[in-house]
């Protein structure tokens, strides 16, 4: 049977991943646009106890500063509106320009709002609010979780907030600029037990470093990567794209791994290890898989990156 994209998906198949992470997103979308704002400003309050934002300076906020200075002048009544339509997906001119912008850009006007909301510059939740039942439940079911799945839960909250991307027609993204790639004496190399292949370090290495014109290059033409619970972005162009807006400065600490032969010449390689987040820096490391099935050229046809079940995870290389 010939590889595709569709049987690359399910390489290494004992890899379990966190499925509480969309289980818990698919509750959460559920509450009402009220709940959702007092759930994410108490699991925020809560969160902020043991693990401190690294911002500012995880995102550069110049493409959400005029929005964020026009909400800043609002009577208190309409800024919650804002963000009730915000959770609410609504057809207003500041959702459809939220949905526009990047995961980071989104993550860094609600960061803003957030402390302004502290401050008592933007209005706040309701003191004595009290979440639905629900929201508690799922609260609830949040603290049970490790952390680097929670604020994979906090970040699917944000990013799916504003007006409905598919419903925009066409329209400018807005992304964040790309920084210059690491300065060759600054970058690291990682090591990973079990795994001597070129593709994979240099895979790790060019991330770390932001060099992603040399990352790309690492990929066949109709190469694909899968995120975190998302479907599989599909030849160089989209990838490329991806690693632009949605992968500066992260931190791989892969850590040991398994490379095997597979079908017609490629070759299958699972790598666990920790991945920080520039929002969050050292303080969490997420739990992490990369499945990569290299073509018998030693390009990348397919990777899939995976948030791990549990740290147990980490040393399950079976196949
Ligand atoms: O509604 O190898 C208030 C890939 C209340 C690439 C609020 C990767 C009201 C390939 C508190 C104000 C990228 C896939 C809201 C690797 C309200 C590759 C604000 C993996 C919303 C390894 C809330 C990368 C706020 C990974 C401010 C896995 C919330 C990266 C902020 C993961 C939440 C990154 C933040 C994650 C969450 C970042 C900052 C999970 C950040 C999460």
């Amino acid at each position: 049977m010939a590889i595709t994209i569709d049987s690359a998906r399910s390489i290494f198949p004992n890899t379990l991943a966190a499925d509480a992470v969309p289980a818990l997103t698919a509750r959460f979308n559920q509450l009402s646009a009220e709940d959702q704002l007092a759930w994410t400003w108490f699991a925020f309050l809560e969160m902020g106890k043991t693990i401190t934002i690294a911002a500012p300076g995880a995102a550069s906020m110049q493409f959400a500063e005029s929005t964020l200075a026009q909400i800043k002048r609002m009577p208190f009544s309409e800024q919650t509106q804002v963000m009730c339509d915000l959770a609410n997906n609504a057809d207003t001119p500041i959702c459809r320009t939220y949905s526009t912008w990047s995961a980071n850009i989104k993550l860094g006007f609600w960061y803003q709002l957030g402390q302004w909301m502290e401050q008592g510059i933007v209005a706040p939740i309701p003191t004595g609010y009290t979440l639905s039942a629900n929201a508690s439940a799922v609260l609830q079911s949040l603290r049970g979780l490790d952390q680097g799945q929670q604020i994979t839960v906090l970040r699917n909250s944000v990013v799916n907030m504003g007006y409905d991307v598919n419903k925009l027609g066409s329209y400018n993204r807005v992304s964040e600029p790309v920084v210059a790639p690491k300065a060759e004496a600054q970058r690291t190399q990682v090591k990973i037990e079990g795994i001597d292949n070129q593709t994979v370090t240099q895979y790790m290495n060019n991330m770390n470093a932001n060099d992603f014109d040399a990352l790309i290059q690492l990929f066949s033409e109709d190469g694909a990567l899968q995120a975190p619970f998302q479907k599989p972005i599909v030849g160089k162009e989209g990838v490329m794209r991806f690693f632009r807006e949605e992968c500066q400065n992260l931190n791989l600490m892969p850590e040991r791994g398994v490379s095997e032969p597979a079908e017609d010449g490629y070759t299958q390689i699972k790598v666990t290890g920790k991945v920080q987040t520039p929002w969050f820096g050292a303080a969490v490391g997420m739990n992490m898989a990369w499945r990569f099935l290299l073509n018998p050229e030693g390009k990348i046809f397919f990777v899939a990156i995976d948030l791990l079940a549990s740290p147990k995870e980490l040393l399950n290389l079976m196949r």
